[in-house]
């Protein structure tokens, strides 16, 4: 009875033994794990912090190196690009092309010379540079941009090329005008677009605003040469804008030239093509004299051009956008 009652109590005495030691295991289990995440973040922690330490330590010596001028500076930075860009950035306030060698990115490399070279130009007043410029427009903002300051017109007299040439005197004549109040400077402006640019800026006036209710804006008023105060500038009852529109003069009698000449050679028909030759013997014969010819076909053909080129120019005293364009001019009524 007494040994039954032993191995009973020695089995629960196991039996309990195990259940603590199975908890216990369970246990450590937890706190290992716990133990686990804990470091991991820590760690995640020290390296964050490692990461903001050198963030901020490049920070300050690109803003040190920029601020001093100091390329060594930019060699403690141990991020690449902000180390190529502080390159950059101390070359181009120095105007110094050596220093965009330190930079080993190409593309970096390349545009930081490139900026060196402009600016060189620029300060220069090196044309050259704007010549060499793809499209008209570009050539001319560089050449605006170029001779931006000019206090002496003969510094326009260095360029070679008329086109450029001409926008450095537009642009020193618009410059000036602004400078001295003066919109009779203005007028001097060869571009229209320009000009009339000048004229607005100065008499306050709104390029889209028909002041004098004649069909025509101001912009209009200004390449029509009419007055932009006077709905009938030449006083024969009609107005500006519908002597225009339907291709009259609105500055006197007769028609509205535009486009003016007729190139006798574009001519297919070969009597015509003759006959618009003979009419003063050069290859041109401006649209009055085609109108006012006796050969009828010749100025039926000359009818039809006229109505077109009244048209296109309709369309674009209609759709230019005065905001933002610029360009070389249109030959206006007389
Ligand atoms: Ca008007
Ligand atoms: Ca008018
Ligand atoms: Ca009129």
């Amino acid at each position: 009875m007494f040994k039954r009652l032993f191995y009973i109590l020695i089995i629960i005495l196991f039996l309990f033994i195990f259940v603590f030691l199975f908890f216990k295991n369970i246990n450590s289990q937890k706190n290992n794990f716990k133990n686990e995440i804990s470091n991991k973040e820590n760690n995640i922690n020290v390296k964050q912090e490692k990461k903001n330490n050198t963030r901020s330590e490049n920070t300050f010596f690109y803003q040190k190196a920029v601020e001093e001028n100091n390329i060594e500076l930019c060699k403690k930075i141990d991020i690449s690009r902000s180390k190529e860009l502080c390159f950059r950035e101390i070359a181009l306030k120095k105007n110094d092309l050596t220093i965009c060698n330190l930079i080993n990115d190409n593309e970096i490399k390349n545009k930081c010379k490139d900026d060196i070279s402009s600016i060189l130009a620029m300060k220069q007043k090196d044309y050259d540079f704007c010549s060499k410029k793809t499209s008209f427009s570009q050539k001319s903002a560089c050449i605006k941009t170029m001779f931006n300051d000019i206090d002496d017109i003969k510094e326009c007299e260095t360029i070679k090329e008329d086109n450029l040439k001409n926008i450095c005197y537009d642009n020193y004549y618009y410059l000036n005008a602004l400078k001295n109040n003066d919109s009779d400077i203005c007028k001097q402006i060869v571009d229209v677009y320009n000009r009339s640019n000048c004229l607005s800026k100065l008499l306050n006036i709104s390029l889209y605003s028909d002041d004098d209710h004649d069909g025509l804006d101001f912009f209009a008023e200004i390449v029509c040469k009419t007055d932009y105060n006077n709905k009938d500038t030449d006083y024969d009852g009609f107005l500006d804008g519908y002597e225009v529109a339907n291709g009259y003069n609105p500055k006197g009698e007769g028609i509205l030239e535009v486009g003016n000449n007729l190139d006798c050679e574009t001519i297919e028909n070969e009597d015509l093509k003759n006959f618009c030759l003979s009419i003063n013997g050069d290859n041109y014969v401006t649209l009055k004299q085609c109108l006012n010819s006796d050969y009828e076909d010749l100025k039926e053909y000359c009818r039809e051009k006229w109505k077109e080129n009244i048209k296109q120019f309709n369309l674009f005293l209609n759709n230019y956008d005065k905001r933002t364009r610029s360009g070389t001019g249109i030959t206006h009524p007389q």
